[in-house]
């Protein structure tokens, strides 16, 4: 097995320590301090069930042993595809207890991605909640055992575990747990958005994550007291640790969990639970003040709505306090670490037109122009962020990490930013070719080598075009060769290519030819900046 790693240079991770940024706390080890420190407290909230913090660590034992009894060992890496319910907790806590290392990956993934992520992190198990939203994942566990056997073990949350093994939810003193790991250790794998290819895997340690977390804790005001919802999949990094249910739960808190980010389910929610934080993605939070003035549920508990993931524009970032009464607080993150935010005192001008500045004092950021040179204040440029939290290197992607970092350790984020005084952050949009389609992000290559898999498409260029809901929406560009396709058919075959939804094409545009240059030649990004350019004059 390829080993997981993360390492800084010894003399940044001395100063991360010295700074007290890294305290050698783990997962399992504050969710144990939590559980001694409070027990009673409640620590999770789905529908009608309520789990202490002494619960939650005693399912996560549970659970641990139940890992070792099926056959899975400290160290395995594992795969975790769970909707927004209680056992997501248990199961992974119980894989932090057991030395196991997570790969969230996200519901809406299918048998593709699913198997890609088993394969780049030779993981040995998968954990999957039964049916939900009628999706039979138990289905996805066979296609992945007969695609990728190495996955010997797959632990279902749910009471009909068919052939595989039912998560475990009662103690068993029998078998010994190991002791907690190094703090230095990776604690989890994330994926990445990335602009190329299949998704990247991001591996975090236990002291650079919880660090995220517990300085995101402080900035957005959490407090044992807080109540956090968690409206987006709870396995995104957004709602796991700005300052999300990880944080949460390291303060102490309690953590509300929301089937759907809509307002029909989340805001009996925030009136029954009296939440007092959540995050949502931009086209959420504007369904949010759309539904607000006419919703019967009483929401006024809610203090802080943080919104990020894509960019907030500011004429609708303005009318959150006057719909919503809550303080809007703007994230600006990545799966790969640096983190921004406004701050709760900031003046309504830079809460409404930034997207913050970073966490830590040692977060360094450079914006920089094509060749590398510092970008003067205000001016656009290339973001590179190297700090505490910020990993140095995607497990695995030796390609990867040549493109993505500089050789003094900066993460090229992709992100095209200009900076402000006071070394605030304006997102002015990306280098790379994704889309970002409502915060989720989709690597147009990726998409493109789908397409380019069906008899009838000779080429294909994908494109994100400005949507005034998503932010961005796909359009498929495709040359079609032989008998000319329906857009709808071509849809419905890329659902058959075992792909999460969202990245199924919004829109197929059919053209005879792709524009060249006299050279004969263009790059598929400048081609698809002119088939961009193109589309949005012609609907002028
Ligand atoms: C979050 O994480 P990822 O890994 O899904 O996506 C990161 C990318 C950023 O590089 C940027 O391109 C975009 O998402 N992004 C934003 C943004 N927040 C993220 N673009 C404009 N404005 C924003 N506020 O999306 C993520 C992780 C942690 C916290 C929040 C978001």
């Amino acid at each position: 097995m390829i080993p997981l790693r993360q390492t800084w240079p010894e003399d940044f991770a001395r100063r991360y320590r010295e700074k007290g940024y890294w305290r050698g706390e783990t997962f399992s080890g504050f969710l144990r301090q939590r559980a001694a420190e409070h027990p009673d407290a409640t620590a999770i909230v789905q529908g009608e069930r309520r789990w202490s913090y002494a619960e939650l660590l005693a399912r996560a034992e549970a659970a641990a042993a139940g890992y070792l009894k099926a056959g899975l060992k400290p160290g395995d890496r594992v795969v975790v595809q769970l909707p927004n319910i209680a056992e997501f907790f248990s199961a992974v806590f119980g894989l932090f207890r057991a030395g196991m290392i997570p790969l969230y990956a996200l519901p809406a993934h299918r048998i593709t991605e699913i198997a890609h992520f088993a394969r780049k992190s030779e993981a040995s198990g998968y954990i999957i909640a039964g049916r939900y939203e009628g999706f039979d994942y138990r289905d996805l566990a066979r296609a992945l055992r007969a695609e990728v056997p190495a996955v010997q073990h797959v632990i279902v949350a749910a009471d009909d575990a068919a052939e595989f093994t039912p998560l475990a939810t009662e103690a068993d003193a029998s078998l010994a747990l190991p002791p907690d790991p190094p703090s230095s250790d990776v604690a989890f794998i994330q994926i990445s958005g990335g602009s190329t290819g299949l998704s990247k895997l991001i591996p975090r340690t236990h002291d650079d994550y919880i660090y995220s977390f517990r300085a995101s804790n402080e900035i957005c005001g959490v407090t044992p007291e807080s109540v956090f919802l968690v409206a987006l999949p709870a396995a995104h990094n957004f709602p796991m640790s700005s300052p999300g249910h990880m944080g949460a739960l390291h303060a102490g808190a309690t953590v509300v969990l929301s089937p759907s980010p809509s307002p029909d389910a989340a805001f009996p929610l925030i009136a029954k639970e009296k939440v007092t934080i959540t995050g949502l993605v931009p086209p959420l939070a504007l369904l949010w003040m759309q539904a607000a003035p006419a919703t019967p549920h009483d929401i006024s508990s809610l203090e802080v709505l943080l919104v990020g993931g894509a960019k907030f524009t500011p004429e609708v970032a303005r009318r959150v306090r006057p719909t919503l009464g809550c303080t809007l607080q703007q994230v600006f993150g990545m799966a790969e670490g640096l983190v921004n935010y406004t701050r709760l005192d900031d003046s309504e001008e830079i809460i409404t037109t930034c997207q913050g500045r970073p966490i830590s004092p040692d977060d360094e950021v450079l914006v920089v122009d094509d060749l590398g040179n510092p970008a003067p204040e205000g001016e656009p440029g290339y973001l590179l962020a190297r700090g505490p939290y910020t990993i140095r290197g995607y497990h695995n992607d030796e390609a990867a990490n040549a493109r993505s970092f500089t050789s003094d350790g900066f993460y090229r984020t992709g992100d095209i930013v200009r900076r402000l005084p006071g070394g605030y952050l304006e997102v002015q949009g990306r280098a790379g070719d994704h889309i970002n389609r409502a915060g989720e992000k989709i690597s147009a290559e990726e998409i493109e080598d789908h397409l380019l898999a069906h008899p009838s498409v000779f080429d294909v260029a994908i494109v994100s075009i400005p949507d005034e809901f998503l932010g961005e929406r796909s359009c498929a560009f495709v040359i079609p060769q032989g008998e000319k396709p329906k857009g709808a058919a071509l849809k419905a075959w890329m659902r058959t290519r075992g792909i999460a939804e969202f990245k199924v094409p919004d829109q197929i545009v059919f053209v005879e030819q792709f524009a060249t240059t006299a050279a004969g030649k263009v790059s598929r990004k400048e081609l698809r900046a002119r088939l961009r350019a193109e589309f949005l004059e012609k609907q002028d």
